[in-house]
C-alpha cells in the first residue's frame, strides 16, 4: 500500500497543497489505493510535500510520483492522447505548477486577511506562546521565495494580470469538454483540477479567484471532479 505524505484537509479540500491534491487525483485516476500520513514533512527528502512511500520505495515530487506509478503499475494516464495533446498537457501543467502556483502562494501568505482566514490555520497545533514567532518566520521565508522566483517583485495589479491570463488559457483549453482532452480524464486533468480547486477556495480572496469564478466551465469542472473523486468534499 502506498503512503502519501500530505498536509491534510484545509480550504474545504482534501489537502492544502495543489501538488498533494494533484497526486491524490493521479492515484485515483490510476485506481491505486493509498493511505495518508500528515506527519512526514520534517522527513521530506526534498523538504516539500508530497512524497510517497511505496512499500519501501520513497519518491518525492508530484511529477516523479506520477512517473513512478505509471512505470510500476503499468498505467499510461495519457494513453488516449495524441503526441500533440501530450505536449499541450505537459505545457499546461508546468504553467500551473511553476507560474500560477506562485500567484496562489502570494495570495495565501502575503495578504494579511487571506493569511488569517487560511494559512494561519496550519499553525494551530503550535504552542500559543511561540506561534506568532513561527508564523512570522515562515511568512518571511515564503516572501523571500516569492522574490527569488519573481512573482514577489511584481505589483498587485501585475500579479492580477498574470493570474488572469493563466485562468483564461486554462478556460479556453478546457472549453466545453468534460475533461481537458475530451470525454475521459488524462494526467493533466489531475493538475488542472487541483490548481483550479485551490484557486477557487473561498479563503483566498484574490483577483485570480474572481477571474476563475467568472469562468462557468472551470467552476463546473472543479465541481465535477470533486464529486467524482472526492465526494466527501463536494457541495
Ligand atoms: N515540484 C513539487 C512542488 C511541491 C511543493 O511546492 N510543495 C509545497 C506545498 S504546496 C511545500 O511542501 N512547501 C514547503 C516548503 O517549501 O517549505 C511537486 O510537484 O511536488
Amino acid at each position: 500500500m502506498i503512503t502519501l505524505y500530505s498536509f491534510g484537509p484545509y480550504f474545504g479540500l482534501p489537502d492544502a497543497s495543489p501538488f498533494v491534491l494533484k497526486t491524490m487525483t493521479l492515484l485515483k485516476l490510476a485506481d491505486i489505493p493509498y493511505v495518508e500520513n500528515h506527519e512526514g514533512f520534517s522527513r521530506a527528502p526534498k523538504g516539500k510535500l508530497p512524497y510517497i512511500d511505496d512499500e519501501g520505495t520513497i519518491v518525492a515530487d508530484s511529477t516523479f510520483i506520477r512517473f513512478h506509478i505509471e512505470k510500476k503499475y503499468g498505467v499510461d494516464l495519457d494513453a488516449k492522447l495524441t503526441p500533440e495533446q501530450r505536449a499541450q498537457g505537459w505545457a499546461l501543467e508546468k504553467m500551473l505548477e511553476e507560474h500560477l502556483y506562485w500567484i496562489i502562494v502570494h495570495a495565501r501568505w502575503i495578504d494579511d486577511a487571506n493569511f488569517e482566514r487560511g494559512a494561519a490555520r496550519f499553525f494551530d497545533s503550535i504552542p500559543a506562546p511561540i506561534r506568532p514567532l513561527v508564523k512570522a518566520f515562515v511568512r518571511r521565508k515564503i516572501a523571500r521565495s516569492l522574490r527569488a522566483q519573481g512573482v514577489g517583485r511584481h505589483s498587485e495589479a501585475e500579479i492580477a494580470e498574470l493570474g488572469r491570463r493563466d485562468i483564461e488559457a486554462l478556460a479556453v483549453l478546457l472549453g466545453e469538454k468534460p475533461f481537458l482532452f475530451g470525454d475521459e480524464p488524462s494526467g493533466a486533468d489531475a493538475t488542472a483540477f487541483a490548481f483550479i480547486a485551490e484557486v477557487l477556495a473561498s479563503e483566498n480572496d484574490m483577483p485570480t479567484r474572481s477571474a476563475a469564478l467568472a469562468k462557468a466551465n472551470l467552476v463546473a469542472y472543479r465541481d465535477r471532479l470533486l464529486k467524482a473523486y472526492f465526494p466527501r468534499f463536494a457541495n
